[in-house]
């Protein structure tokens, strides 16, 4: 298949406020990988009614999400921006998946545990066991190469490689039996397949940012607590107040990256300061090592402020005119559908579906 090209595809799921996690992780990145790439950019709805089923304002939360995509600055012309329940094919291909995945792969996944609590796994909805298939489907209905998530999407990334692996060799004489096949390689295995090798682009000095409470959580729009989290809609004084307040150690803050070592919080806080300033870590102690975290913390929040406020108040501008973001969503879901459309017609071939 000669036409065969890289595309960037991420999702955010609407369940609640987006905070700093959501941007430096994920967000940020969508906006810089958008200069060089094809990318696709989705809310992923049907995500956010695994865990809770009822939400108060769903269309406001997707609104949200996708104003916040476009404050930040992507460009839904040049690129797609779309919500997931918009295009049917993601479900459609998801069932598929489920019979490709093996349960076992499923209740491995940690944000299963994380989320069902362990013991109450049985009173979860399958629907959150299944979550990694959905996601699979999202990314693979539009065969997408990379990946820009936190690190916490890791190892559903590393399933969605499995399911994609198990389908190309399931149905491996199916596809050579068709044009649709790509050359990838597994490992330094050259492989005659249908589906690519997803690649996550996760990285930079906060792939992980954590909770500002609790230097071993991870920052979270479901943590009951909301001083663990700067959301992107805080005021400048409540961004202030969250730092400010924000669980730290006495000691003040060492000239090397090795001395952040067993400093959670510490450590988190100067890998935030790290990812909003575009610097390393080491390049932030060497601005702040030997300071008191009373020096820190203003520079922080004035930084965090100063990269946020326009954002917020971008958003705040978009929220206001929902015809404006309802159109950008209707286009890209049309834009999107016309993509998945042309996988999911191989895809039934591959398998065996009439149509
Ligand atoms: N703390 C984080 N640090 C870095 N990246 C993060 N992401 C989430 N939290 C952090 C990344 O944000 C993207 C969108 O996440 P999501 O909303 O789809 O799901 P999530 O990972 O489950 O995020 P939350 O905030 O923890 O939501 P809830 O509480 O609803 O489960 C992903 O790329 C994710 O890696």
């Amino acid at each position: 298949m000669s036409d065969f090209k890289p595309l960037v595809f991420s999702g955010v799921q609407p369940t609640g406020n987006l905070h700093l996690g959501n941007y430096l992780g994920a967000i940020r990145k969508f906006v810089a990988l958008q200069e060089n790439n094809d990318c696709m950019y989705c809310v992923v709805d049907l995500h956010a009614i695994t865990a809770q089923l009822v939400h108060e304002d769903m269309p406001g939360q997707i609104r949200s999400i996708a104003a916040a995509f476009i404050a930040a600055g992507i460009d839904p012309k040049k690129h797609i921006v779309f919500n997931q329940s918009a295009v049917p094919q993601h479900a459609e291909l998801a069932w598929i998946f489920n019979c490709v995945a093996r349960i076992g792969w499923m209740e491995r996944m940690t944000q299963f545990k994380d989320k069902s609590g362990g013991k109450n796994a049985e009173q979860m909805s399958l629907g959150l066991l299944a979550y990694p298939s959905l996601m699979a489907a999202d990314i693979l209905v539009y065969r997408a190469t990379h990946v820009p998530v936190g690190d916490d999407q890791k190892q559903h990334l590393e399933l969605t490689r499995d399911i994609a692996q198990k389908f190309n060799i399931d149905f491996m004489e199916h596809i050579r039996r068709t044009d649709y096949g790509i050359d990838i390689k597994v490992g330094d295995e050259p492989v005659h397949a249908y589906f690519p090798m997803v690649e996550p682009l996760i990285g930079g000095p906060a792939p992980r940012v954590m909770s500002l409470r609790e230097g071993t959580k991870k920052m979270s729009k479901s943590d009951a607590s909301d001083l663990s989290r700067i959301n992107l809609m805080d005021d400048a004084d409540t961004i202030s107040k969250k730092i400010r307040k924000a669980k730290t150690d006495p000691d003040a803050l060492p000239s090397e990256v090795d001395g952040l070592k067993g400093r959670a919080e510490a450590d988190n806080l100067v890998g935030i300061y790290a990812a909003l300033s575009d610097k390393t870590k080491q390049e932030v102690l060497g601005e702040f090592g030997g300071q008191q975290f009373s020096v820190f913390k203003p520079a922080l929040v004035d930084l965090a402020v100063t990269v946020l406020a326009p954002i917020s108040g971008e958003m705040r501008r978009l929220m206001d005119d929902t015809t404006h973001i309802d159109g950008i969503l209707r286009d890209g879901g049309e834009r999107a559908r016309a993509r998945a459309d042309v996988t999911m017609k191989q895809v039934r071939e591959i398998v065996g579906f009439l149509q």
